[in-house]
């Protein structure tokens, strides 16, 4: 069973910026299902999603990568919807302790790991790339170029997963979902305590976009069409087409 998050339990003197170290990639599983609504069907979901999409692909086209791969839990969903030898699936994390754990606990041969950024590894024709809520972690002013180096990888009848915490343009709706959120991670256990202090410490290193925000940053980055296949309060899952 995975370790139980305790980052933010005790009153902090200074709350630093959040940083996927040590300490947090070793309870990630247990922080990431209590911190995200719906987490539990979109990495499952959105794996089925990616592997039925590559089985009209040649063999020759699946490769996939998970970009922020983090423990692998979208490598593992992927992996276990998809039985063929011919996938193989890379998963890219800039956390050394991420790409440690990961590395030692998943042994299937279709799929490696890498400690690095994904800005700036080399990306090979890809018939996949599973971005699940890794956007929200990148400098806004490098989205752009990101998507980029994704739409230029994938293959012209590929397609790209991306699921994210989104803002509202209406404050009403905006208000509705942040409160319903703080309510989840209440009734997940976390006290007011460390909803705030861990809210603070993402504070610099999280910025969101809305909906019509990544739409136009896909629209801008060449691909075509863009089905949001699920939204749960302010958390939503996009399957994006590049054609
Ligand atoms: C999951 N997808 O379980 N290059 C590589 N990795 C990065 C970068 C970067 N520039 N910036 C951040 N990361 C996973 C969850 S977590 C989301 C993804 C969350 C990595 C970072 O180290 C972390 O592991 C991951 O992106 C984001 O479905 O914690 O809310």
């Amino acid at each position: 069973m995975a370790q139980q998050d305790r980052v933010y339990r005790r009153p902090q003197t200074q709350i630093v910026d959040f940083a996927f170290d040590e300490s947090v990639a070793s309870v990630f599983s247990d922080m990431i299902r209590r911190s995200i609504p719906g987490y539990e069907t979109i990495v499952p979901m959105s794996a089925l999603l990616a592997a039925r999409h590559l089985e009209t692909l040649p063999a020759t086209r699946h490769l996939t990568y998970d970009l922020g791969c983090s423990l692998g839990a979208s490598t593992l969903a992927l992996l276990r919807q998809f039985s063929a030898n011919t996938l193989s699936v890379v998963g890219v994390d800039s956390s050394p302790a991420m790409i440690e754990r990961v590395n030692q606990s998943v042994t299937d041969p279709r799929a490696q790991f890498l400690c690095g950024d994904i800005l700036e590894v080399p990306l090979e024709p890809a018939g996949a790339v599973i971005l699940n809520f890794t956007l929200q972690f990148i400098a806004p002013e490098h989205r752009d170029t990101l998507l980029q180096r994704v739409r230029h990888a994938l293959e012209p009848a590929g397609v790209l997963v991306v699921s994210e915490k989104i803002i509202f343009e209406d404050p009403e709706e905006q208000a509705l979902f942040d409160a319903a959120h703080l309510d989840y991670k209440r009734a997940n256990d976390y006290s007011e305590l460390e909803i705030s202090q861990k809210r603070t410490a993402l504070e610099n290193v999280m910025t969101l976009d809305s909906d019509a925000q990544h739409r136009e940053r896909f629209a801008r980055a060449g691909f075509g069409t863009v089905r949001k296949w699920y939204q749960c309060l302010n958390w939503a899952s996009y399957l994006v087409y590049c054609q």
